[in-house]
């Protein structure tokens, strides 16, 4: 298999994330894709290549025109306001108050940011941009025919929602690429989601559509971030409505009731039989992953890769999440050779 990879990717490298009340080194950090790079090759799965440049069109399909002015802007401003630190948001359109888009930078910052934890500096713009490049050129190639693509994003896209940043996201990377696919004749196109976060930001951003499937397997919000948005009655609306299916689950899930929801969601990804498949792959569902609590273990991952493979539609693997344990790297190795077996 393939995967599209970007060096751009170390232009995202903040140096804070809000954890405990403490700032702390983020754990959304460019070691993340150098170990993942390095398993890759090491595995001998198939070739890295560069991305193909893109314009913004294909994320103005998806996000909202003023967000996307206003990640692009947001260091600058924050620098001209004479802040030393980094952009970091602490203040929200809570209920009951204006939902209006203030003059003022930090105004701005609490009207787009869905969590603090995610601060914005320097070149994070410039990865945002990188990263959909990856996404999109995993994409195309789906188009011209492969039947497995792995696009190698960071920063992780799934939280973002249409005019939302957050849970280290910007721009989602996999919505972007689905968007792509629908656009260029795809017809149907399923999104499956198997980080342990629940993908909100591509849930928010095809809540509506019949013509996306989305499926998300993660920590119950009741425990677990986002928090406000994957219970399991959130089913679509509109047309949209039996178009999504969320599998929220509790601390301490084994793979045998993990693989049960991913029986499921593959039953139904299968069922709306799209032309194309793609899955928000993060591994933070480990065992051993800092800031989850699923228990799966390295061997599992395998096994995740052979259940997807076992649907055969074409599959473009976009990643998202996975927090500098060791083995982030052959875990996704894992998923990957999975399916390519
Ligand atoms: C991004 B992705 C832990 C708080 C976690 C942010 C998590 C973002 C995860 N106490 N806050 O889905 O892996
Ligand atoms: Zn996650």
């Amino acid at each position: 298999m393939k995967t599209i990879y970007s060096e751009q990717h170390r232009l995202r490298d903040a140096k804070t994330e809000l954890y405990g009340g403490e700032l702390v080194q983020p754990f959304e950090r460019p070691s993340r894709a150098d170990i993942i790079l390095k398993a890759l090759v090491e595995s001998g799965l198939g070739e890295i290549s560069d991305p193909d440049m893109f314009s913004l069109d294909p994320v103005l399909a998806v996000h909202d025109a003023d967000f996307v002015a206003f990640l692009e802007t947001v260091w600058k401003e924050w620098q001209k306001k004479g802040y030393a630190g980094e952009v970091i948001a602490n203040v929200w359109p809570a209920r009951r108050m204006q939902c209006r888009v203030p003059r003022d930078i930090e105004g701005k910052v609490g009207y787009y940011a869905l969590a603090a934890e995610t601060s914005i500096s320097e070149g994070t713009w410039q990865a945002a941009l990188a990263a959909k490049d990856v996404a999109l050129t995993g994409a195309t190639d789906l188009l011209k025919g492969d039947s497995g693509i792995f696009s190698l994003c960071r920063p992780p896209g799934h939280h973002a929602a249409r005019d939302m940043f957050g849970g280290y996201c910007f721009l989602n990377n996999a919505a972007i690429a689905a968007q792509h696919l629908c656009a260029n004749g795809a017809g149907r196109v399923a999104v499956l989601d198997i980080d342990f976060h629940h993908g909100n930001g591509t849930q928010d951003i095809f809540y509506d559509r019949d013509d996306v499937l989305f499926c998300s397997l993660h920590g119950d919000p009741e425990d677990a971030f986002p928090h406000f948005l994957g219970y399991a009655d959130e089913t679509g609306s509109g047309a949209g409505i039996g178009y999504n299916r969320n599998y929220p689950m509790a601390p301490g899930t084994q793979f045998a009731q993990w693989r049960d929801s991913l029986s499921d969601a593959l039953e139904h990804i299968g069922q709306f039989s799209p032309r194309f498949l793609v899955v928000s792959l993060g591994v933070d569902a480990f065992e051993n992953d800092p800031i989850s609590f699923f228990k799966l273990t390295t061997d599992d991952f395998l096994t995740t890769g052979e259940m997807i493979g076992s649907l055969n539609i074409p599959t473009l693997f976009v990643m998202e999440g996975g927090y500098d344990i060791d083995e982030i790297g052959v875990n996704v190795v894992n998923v990957l050779t999975g399916f390519e077996g």
